[in-house]
């Protein structure tokens, strides 16, 4: 998909606030700081649409992006990030579960992760979360620059295999700095929506 047309649309807390057009959607998920808004924007080639920092819990809502009047990136706050209060944290565990369970026109997660790293406990009960409630996955094992090529075999098969990850769901190696996987992505993306 070439995208000409992509905007904000809002930030979400509650179910009222959602769109309420019908749209397909797709839920990014990881861990702070792995790279979700940077994949946004990478997948819609734009600088600035989705605020990225290096700063980890940079995005604290459901933050809704139309593409092309096709479908809707929704960047989910990150897990993982250790200065949050007991009470936020449970606000966003509340916020996440409302959202997964509950959302009809959610197509698929995005469920990122740190291809230099295995996934860590919390990837592993967002996946197992996510399968739970039947939603699909598509694993994305982002900032696969900061790896030599030699290496993505082996990252790839210990991504898997900690997740365990279902047969009928697929991983794909990534790239924000590169744009490695986008054409996949964007095939993944089409048959879905
Ligand atoms: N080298 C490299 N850096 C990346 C890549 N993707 C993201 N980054 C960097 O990682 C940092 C965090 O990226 P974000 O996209 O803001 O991460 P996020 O998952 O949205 O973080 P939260 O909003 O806090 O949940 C930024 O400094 C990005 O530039 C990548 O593919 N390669
Ligand atoms: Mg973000």
């Amino acid at each position: 998909m070439k995208v000409n047309r992509a905007e904000f649309i809002i930030s979400a807390v509650s179910p009222a606030q959602y769109p309420n057009t019908n749209l397909p959607e797709i839920a990014l998920a990881g861990r702070s700081n792995v790279g979700k808004s940077s994949f946004i924007n990478k997948m819609t080639n734009r600088k600035n649409l989705a605020r990225t920092s290096s700063k980890p819990g940079k995005t604290q809502t459901l933050n809704y992006y139309k593409i092309e009047d096709k479908f809707y990136f929704v960047d989910v706050p990150g897990y993982g990030y250790a200065k949050v209060s007991k009470t936020e944290r449970a606000k966003w565990g509340e916020m996440l579960e409302t959202y997964f369970t509950k959302r009809e026109t959610l197509k698929a997660a995005v469920c990122v992760v740190d291809f230099r790293h295995p996934p860590t406990q919390d990837d592993i009960q967002m996946y197992n979360f996510l399968k739970y409630y039947n939603v699909p996955v598509l694993v994305l094992a982002t900032k696969a620059d900061k790896i030599p090529k030699s290496k993505w075999n082996k990252h790839e098969k210990i991504a898997k295999e900690a997740l365990d990850l279902d047969p009928s769901d697929r991983l794909i190696v990534f790239s924000s700095e590169l744009g490695t996987g986008i054409d996949k992505v964007w095939n993944y993306i089409e048959s879905i929506i």
